[in-house]
């Protein structure tokens, strides 16, 4: 038999709990996310999926090749025009980034001057998203996830490597970059974050519990 004390006193326990998520997820919502452009601040984690494109199939040569569509493990590739090549060997300062590995994903139109669109499509809702881009030295990439960010890369130096990361506390299926003019570009090690075993049922857990408060 559960007394009016106690019965008070689990349903403050209950309102003061979802009082603190409430504020935790207003909080997150406000600060949909984080650019991450060090690598060793980006927060990988147990369950993060790094493609190294090690694996990938030999496609295309430096000069001709390239297709629309590649299909990996955590994510869908889909080029406009097609640019999906993957190499094993520097490429106009493309390179790979894999420690101790030599193949990276490699973006080229085959025209001179002339980027591509590729879009991202994960096979599940990630909450976290990094790259390694080399040879960015046109200053109109543009790396855009839909309704979060819009993120113009910086140019460097001929053969560089940048490393760009994003995190948000709102999962997300798409990413897109946009290379524009930059017709050679590398991509390697991409990593996509998808939620810890533990949080996996707190989420609608906690949707549940506001529900039945409102
Ligand atoms: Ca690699
Ligand atoms: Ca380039």
């Amino acid at each position: 038999m559960v007394t009016f004390p106690r019965l008070f006193f689990f349903r403050g326990l209950r309102l003061a709990f979802v009082s603190v998520l409430t504020v935790v997820m207003t909080g997150n919502r406000l600060n949909a996310g984080t650019v991450y452009t060090n690598e060793s601040d980006f927060p990988f984690t147990q369950k993060s999926h790094i493609e190294t494109f090690e694996s990938a199939s030999l496609s295309g040569t430096l000069d001709s090749g390239a297709v629309s569509h590649m299909s990996f493990a955590s994510f869908d590739l889909f080029t406009s025009p097609a640019a999906l090549k993957i190499l094993n060997s520097a490429a106009f300062g493309a390179h790979n980034t894999t420690s101790g590995g030599s193949r990276y994903l490699y973006l080229d139109t085959d025209l001179g001057g002339e980027g591509t669109i590729l879009n991202y499509t994960f096979s599940v809702p990630v909450y976290g998203f990094s790259l390694h881009l080399t040879d960015i030295d046109v200053d109109n990439t543009v790396i855009e996830i839909p309704g979060l960010i819009v993120y113009q890369v910086p140019a460097g130096t001929d053969g560089n490597d940048c490393f760009w990361g994003f995190t948000s506390s709102i999962p997300f299926t798409q990413a897109q970059i946009n290379t524009q003019s930059d017709s050679s570009v590398g991509i390697d090690d991409v990593s996509v974050v998808i939620p810890e075993p533990g949080l996996s049922w707190f989420v609608p857990f906690a949707f549940a519990l506001l529900h039945r408060r409102s």
